[in-house]
């Protein structure tokens, strides 16, 4: 398998791409005659202006700032320093902020994907803006597409995007990552509007989450809604076939270690003031732990929680009461919003009463900033302070986590991080809490603090190593790696597409023979799948195209399936054509009896049946077919995943049962079944094929036992797979509708 490097040279040359995201990387605020441009805060703007500066990009997202407002000066001035930085905005106006941003991206998906049901407002209006603003995202992106052939969407901001780019540019490549968690379905399925959230996110070619949780969560909401197809990591659509994968989003690992180098190293005069206070402060009381809390002011990062924890901790360990400060920097988010202001004051009420309860004349116990600060103070915070106290309820990633252990140069510092993180999936070095428990998070401080210091660089030098290797570049180039590499096999697949050209020439050449036999399976090929076997009978047209198809003398019609004798018999017993059963074990030439190809045992039956039975049992939904000689269990009807789960359970149950009994497992389209060994289409295609000679030969099916045939059949055979899995075949088409209209038209024109 050939995996595509972009080398750092070559990026630039690359085709533009676009990076859409609801925020462009910097923020803009219009001051009377000017204007003033800083970087956004936040960790997807900032781990993506990392990764943008290596490829040749352009940033399409809202600049903050409503553009219908502007003097004519202002809007020139927003303009040209839109120019600059590479971006081109969307404009919002004052409602939409209001409906699309504030109201159903941050108080409709934001908690519901954070696990925060109690703060989920369902509005239809709100949901309309969302819609509208995401078309209006596609729009801007129409705009600006030329030359372009990747586009990368991010975050729960613009969920319905990818599907409208797809319907309106299906050539274009389109990636969407998701920075928060994906929740499970039990939690998501609560939300009106999940389908069409679902098919949105469905539009693209590769879809990345942080964690293979979230990954997981997604496709059991596909799978249970929609009901898709998924083999591994890839969702089978009508079309096309939709990639999923989880890429953990690292940070620019050099430039926070560097700067916390650099910061060291400056003289007094040039040091940050934030720096001085700290030094100062140690001087004074060298036994001061300080201890580190950065985030965002959100209800999932679980500052109340973590005050709380610090109280707890402050009561309980009175003999560390002089000996710790708490710098809690809290960056204003979300102001809009009625949670995150009340989380203010909540926030504001519980460090007054820490500070009030425990501050003697020279210490404070919290000091408490709420606002930005720009990255060099960022990074003497985190080199300076010796613990980082991150405990989110739920968190996506968590970046603050890896820019702590990051900026520890000399190794020295304890990161104590909450287990419902995404980023503690990967530092399990670090002291893992649950942040629900305060009694734990205590310990954690107490162990932080009196954690020996070999103890401490040996952790971070196991973080650092992983946080180095696979920094925010790695994560950006890997994610436009497999995007690369799904446009290549798409175009594999678009390359084994069965054009209208190509299908001219086979119906030329199968009609030009003197005989063609046809082998075709039944179920997904010349008819659809139903949950009940029983209920996919043949209907009138495909008798009539069947017939028709027979009924020329050169041609010679094969039907060849898993299927029963007895239902074959029912349905075709009459008919002008061979039939082949339970995957060769029976063949019925037209006008004839029923054969068995070799003489075969069906006394094993009854040793497997009981073990099928007991999965019956407990998987609801499932049922036993019984053939003449192969016993099959159905899951179709069952729930999707435990269906799936049991399959695997199943399969691994009978490896060693049928081992003995000279059997073999097929796994087909949410079947299992047993048979014995070496039974298979292929072998009896090759048995029909010495007593009914043919110069052409066309064998098309879907399910992977068709592919015995494609590997058996004579080279210069017209092999034909439907559906978009992978296949030895030699074509594909999307589905039976397209057999047989192919079918008709060899009827006709032959
Ligand atoms: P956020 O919820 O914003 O990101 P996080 O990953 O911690 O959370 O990123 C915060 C970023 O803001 C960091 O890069 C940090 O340096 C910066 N920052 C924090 N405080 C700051 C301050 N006072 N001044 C300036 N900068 C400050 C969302 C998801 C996360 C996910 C990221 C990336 O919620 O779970 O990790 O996206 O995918």
């Amino acid at each position: 398998m050939c995996i595509i490097i972009i080398k750092q040279k070559n990026i630039k040359a690359m085709n533009r791409f676009l990076i859409i995201s609801n925020r462009l990387p910097v923020k803009i605020d219009v001051l009377d005659d000017d204007i003033d441009v800083k970087p956004s805060v936040g960790g997807l703007a900032t781990g993506m202006k990392s990764v943008s500066r290596f490829f040749n990009s352009l940033w399409i997202g809202w600049s903050g700032v409503d553009k219908n407002q502007l003097t004519q000066k202002q809007l020139k001035s927003v303009n040209d320093a839109l120019k600059r930085e590479e971006c081109v905005d969307v404009n919002l106006t004052q409602e939409e902020v209001e409906l699309y941003y504030e109201g159903f991206s941050n108080k409709t998906v934001w908690p519901l994907f954070h696990y925060f049901n109690q703060f989920v407002e369902y509005e239809e209006e709100q949901w309309e803006a969302y819609k509208q603003v995401n078309r209006k995202f596609a729009d801007v992106i129409a705009e600006n597409i030329k030359g372009v052939d990747k586009i990368w969407v991010h975050d729960y901001h613009l969920l319905l995007l990818p599907q409208m780019i797809k319907e309106r540019f299906p050539k274009i490549t389109v990636g969407f990552f998701l920075h928060i968690p994906f929740p499970s379905y039990e939690l998501f399925r609560i939300l009106p509007w999940r389908n069409e959230i679902i098919n949105g996110m469905l539009g693209v070619d590769l879809l990345g989450f942080h964690t293979f949780d979230y990954e997981r969560h997604f496709m059991s909401s596909v799978r249970r809604l929609l009901g898709y197809d998924i083999n591994i990591n890839e969702i089978h659509l009508p079309k096309r076939i939709v990639k999923v994968d989880n890429f953990p989003m690292g940070i620019d690992y050099d430039k926070f270690h560097n700067a916390a180098l650099a910061s060291q190293t400056r003289s007094v005069r040039d040091k940050s003031e934030i720096r001085k206070e700290l030094e100062r402060y140690y001087l004074l009381y060298p036994e001061t732990k300080f201890i580190l809390s950065i985030d965002r002011l959100d209800y999932t990062k679980g500052l109340i929680n973590r005050l709380e924890a610090y109280e707890y901790f402050l009561e309980n360990y009175p003999e560390y009461r002089e000996k710790v400060t708490l710098v809690l920097l809290a960056v204003p988010s979300r102001i809009g919003v009625e949670q995150y202001q009340q989380m203010k004051s909540e926030v504001d009420e519980i460090v007054g009463r820490i500070n009030g309860k425990f501050s003697s004349i020279n210490r404070t116990p919290i000091w408490y900033f709420y606002r930005s600060m720009p990255f060099e103070n960022l990074v003497d915070l985190y080199n300076y302070c010796e613990i980082a106290l991150i405990t989110p309820i739920r968190d996506g990633m968590n970046l603050v986590a890896k820019e702590f252990v990051a900026s520890k140069t000399d190794g020295r510092g304890v990161l104590i991080l909450s287990e419902m993180a995404g980023a503690s999936k990967e530092m399990s070095e670090a002291l893992i809490i649950n942040p629900n428990d305060k009694e734990q998070i205590a310990a954690a401080i107490k162990t932080a603090i009196e954690m020996p210091l070999e103890e401490q660089i040996e952790r971070n030098t196991f973080l650092q190593k992983r946080l180095k290797r696979y920094n925010v570049e790695k994560w950006g180039v890997e994610f436009l790696n497999s995007l690369e590499k799904v446009r290549k096999n798409e175009q594999k697949y678009l390359g084994m597409k069965l054009t209208a050209s190509t299908q001219d020439k086979i119906i030329k050449d199968v009609c030009s023979g003197d005989k063609c036999i046809f082998f075709l399976d039944y179920d997904g090929t010349l008819t659809g799948f139903e949950d009940n076997p029983e209920h996919a009978t043949p209907d009138k047209d495909l008798y009539g195209l069947l017939d028709e198809l027979a009924e020329n003398p050169k041609n010679h019609v094969v039907l060849i399936s898993g299927r029963d004798k007895d239902t074959f018999q029912k349905w075709f017993g009459e008919s002008p054509y061979t039939l082949v059963v339970e995957h060769g074990v029976w063949y019925k030439p037209a006008g004839d009896k029923w054969h068995m190809i070799e003489p075969l045992d069906a006394k094993w039956k009854e040793s497997i049946r009981s073990s099928l039975e007991f999965y019956v049992d407990r998987t609801p939904g499932s049922f036993i077919e019984e053939k003449n000689y192969s016993i099959v269990w159905h899951y179709r009807k069952s729930d999707p995943e435990l269906g799936f789960n049991r399959a695997i359970e199943l399969k691994d149950e009978l490896t060693s049962l049928v081992a003995n009994l000279n059997l073999e497992i097929l796994e087909g389209n949410k079947v299992i079944e047993i048979k014995n060994r070496g039974i298979n289409k292929g072998r009896a295609a090759m048995h029909l094929l010495n007593s009914f000679p043919a110069d052409k030969i066309v064998a098309i099916g879907d399910d992977w036992t068709d592919e015995f045939l494609f590997e058996e059949l004579p080279e210069d055979t017209y092999t034909i797979k439907v559906g978009l899995s992978q296949t030895v075949a030699g074509y594909k088409v999307e589905n039976f509708m397209e057999v047989r209209d192919m079918l008709k038209r060899l009827a006709c024109e032959r």
